[in-house]
């Protein structure tokens, strides 16, 4: 069991109770909470229906990122929202154009030694300062504003040890696909990343934080960095270096896992179609033509990723077969950009400068032409996720993408023959916070005709008469559950959203999920929901339980459920479970009945759940399931969910 290490030292000083055994809860302090608007109105809706007057966190902080295209009045009715109830219940709040979440948190809030849960998938990037910093359901960010701690499994801590320096061109994204490529997207639930050795030394804090970023991908708790001189520097720049405390593990900390990455021996990476660990080299893809450059997203958009990207453009010019489009990661980035000049060049070398947030990231606009390829320095690329069907993504280093603009065509970017860019971080960043609002004013909240009410379920049957409304294969995410894109606007309007659960398997001509999860439901049968390998791999968003629970579903079975899955399923009511016998998942089928006798009886910690399947033809088999619910969790469920306690 690992032992000495950073991770280790940040969940002692936070723990509050539980258990030291690694996959057994613990509950941690939670100091610094972050939302943003996309999975916000429900935290926020949430905290108001557990009537909890002001926020009991160190700092809470509400950013408005995600939901920016405003077609329509819906995303500017959850601003007003947002603002108005961060406002009235002591929490900041960042306003569009402020900048990605995770980027403006990292340059002005997040602490090294202090912990932070957010309400999107990514905010480990605060691992990169030194902070324990985890990715979570909406629900469980408004319980730990509300006071309460926060359960993790007792995580087994894999050591990523670095030694060497990054060669010229070869970036921190190419790290964290080479550690994708070596743990892959699957089987790391429970762990938490910590890097070390004589490597990290050579890191910055923005480039770390690329790393522990994207590290949200590998499926593990969080990744981090020790807090040295580097982050001492970081916070300094930013005028805040009374945050800075050294962190680091001890000499002889022992690791329950130990990978060794040569940073020299780094090259530049790409993750292919259409998955984060679906990696090759740049060598390999080399004159493959491309269509559109993309360079943003909470990944890469730092002041460095930008400077380097603007000195190596600058007097080029962008191919004429490709788009290149930047979205900056926070006003503080593009505010400098501006004032030294590197905008003009981005600009002048034929760039389209989009707003500062997630933008094309989470499909909001800028999806590429049919059968074209599409290069990202972003973190996801999921099938579907760029508002294209059939979409080639393929994700890279700022290094390589803007390699690829000026080219056309996938290029390695260190046989350009362009002299690598030498940036040098500034020594004082432009400090501007006048657009965070500090909470206080009337305490009126503005609820516009969009802004529904979190929906809440009924308390678990005892006799669970269960339909199987879909089977689903390997690696579904939330993506594929809840789909973002054009449909985001809708994530304060449940019934509204609802209606694209599954959205990507509805057959034309045939009924949608939601029609026939509907019809179970109203026949008064339960739906379930059944899925294999890694169900609900990538983001937080609570909506991919919410939406299926407003619909009838009460149970989802399957090989393997992703962490923060597991937790929103289980805060909404739903139940976990898994197939004891992996043979069974090929013994149902769509429409199949599956009963659970005395369903509330059966659920006990450690014991198994028998259901009986009924095929179309009448046989019927009993079918084993395992669950990892502690006796917390089984409490939430028989309650119909989180709410209802
Ligand atoms: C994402 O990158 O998928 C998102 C959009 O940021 C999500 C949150 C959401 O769905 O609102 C995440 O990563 O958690
Ligand atoms: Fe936004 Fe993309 Fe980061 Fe999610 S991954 S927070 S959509 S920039």
């Amino acid at each position: 069991m690992a032992r000495g290490t950073v991770v280790q030292k940040i969940i002692e000083a936070h723990f509050v109770e539980g258990s030291r055994e690694p996959g057994k809860p613990v509950a941690i302090r939670i100091d610094q909470t972050l939302t943003q608007d996309a999975t916000g109105t429900m935290a926020y809706l949430e905290l108001e229906a557990m009537g909890v007057p002001k926020v009991k966190t160190e700092l809470s902080v509400s950013y408005v990122d995600h939901n920016m295209m405003q077609n329509g009045p819906e995303n500017r009715n959850d601003h007003l929202y947002l603002q108005s109830v961060a406002a009235a219940k002591g929490v900041r709040f960042s306003p569009p154009g402020n900048g990605i979440c995770h980027q403006v948190h990292l340059e002005r809030f997040g602490m090294p030694g202090r912990t932070l849960i957010g309400s999107d998938s990514h905010t480990p990037t605060g691992g990169g300062i030194g902070m324990l910093a985890i990715g979570a359901g909406g629900l469980d960010v408004a319980l730990a504003m509300a006071g309460k701690p926060f359960r993790i499994p007792y995580p087994k801590v894999i050591g990523v040890k670095l030694t060497g320096k990054l060669a010229p061109w070869c970036a921190a994204k190419d790290v964290i696909l080479k550690l994708l490529s070596i743990l892959t997207t699957k089987g790391n639930v429970g762990s938490i990343v910590e890097y070390f050795g004589p490597g990290v030394a050579t890191l910055t804090v923005p480039q770390r934080a690329t790393i522990t970023n994207m590290g949200a991908e590998l499926g593990v708790t969080t990744s981090v960095f020790p807090s040295d001189e580097s982050t001492r520097i970081f916070l300094k720049a930013q005028k805040r270096e009374q945050d800075f405390v050294p962190l680091a593990a001890d000499a002889d900390a022992e690791y329950d896992q130990v990978i060794e990455i040569a940073l020299d021996e780094i090259e530049p990476l790409a993750a292919c179609p259409s998955s984060p660990d679906n990696i090759k080299t740049i060598r390999e893809l080399a004159g493959k033509k491309v269509g559109q450059v993309l360079i943003g997203s909470c990944t890469n958009s730092s002041y460095r990723d930008l400077a380097m990207v603007a000195m190596t453009l600058k007097g080029r010019k962008v191919s004429e077969s490709v788009t290149l489009s930047i979205a900056p990661g926070s006003r503080q980035v593009l505010e400098m950009l501006a004032r030294n000049g590197m905008l003009a060049d981005i600009i002048a070398a034929g760039a389209r400068i989009l707003e500062t947030g997630c933008g094309p990231c989470i499909g909001q606009g800028q999806s590429p032409a049919d059968d074209t390829i599409t290069v990202r320095t972003f973190n996801r690329n999921f099938a579907g996720r760029t508002g294209t069907k059939g979409d080639q993504a393929y994700l890279v280093s700022p290094e390589t993408a803007v390699a690829i603009a000026l080219s056309g065509e996938f290029t390695d970017p260190r046989t350009t023959g362009i002299e690598y860019p030498h940036v040098v971080e500034p020594e004082v960043f432009e400090i501007n916070d006048n657009m965070i609002q500090l909470p206080g004013g009337s305490g009126e909240i503005v609820r516009k005709r969009t802004i529904g009410a979190p929906p809440v379920n009924q308390p678990l049957p005892d006799e669970l008469d269960g339909v199987v409304v879909i089977k689903v294969g390997d690696k579904i995410t939330t993506d594929h559950i809840m789909p973002a894109g054009i449909h985001l606007k809708h994530r304060s309007n449940i019934p509204v959203y609802a209606k694209v659960v599954f959205e990507c398997f509805n057959e034309p001509g045939k009924p949608t999920f939601a029609e026939r999860a509907a019809a179970v439901r109203d026949a008064g049968k339960a739906g379930v929901i059944v899925g294999r390998d890694s169900y609900g791999q990538g983001s937080s968003r609570e909506h991919a339980a919410i939406c299926p629970m407003f619909l009838g579903v009460k149970v989802v079975a399957a090989l393997a459920i992703e962490r923060i899955h597991s937790a929103n399923l289980v805060n909404f009511g739903i139940v976990p479970l898994f197939f004891a016998n992996p043979a069974d998942y090929d013994a149902i089928e769509e429409s199949d009945s599956l009963v659970f006798h005395k369903l509330r009886e059966q659920l006990k910690p450690g014991e198994t759940v028998r259901g009986e399947l009924t095929k179309a033809d009448g046989t019927k088999k009993e079918i084993l399931f395992r669950h990892r619910l502690s006796a917390e969790d089984i409490r939430i469920i028989l309650a119909g969910g989180m709410l209802n306690l």
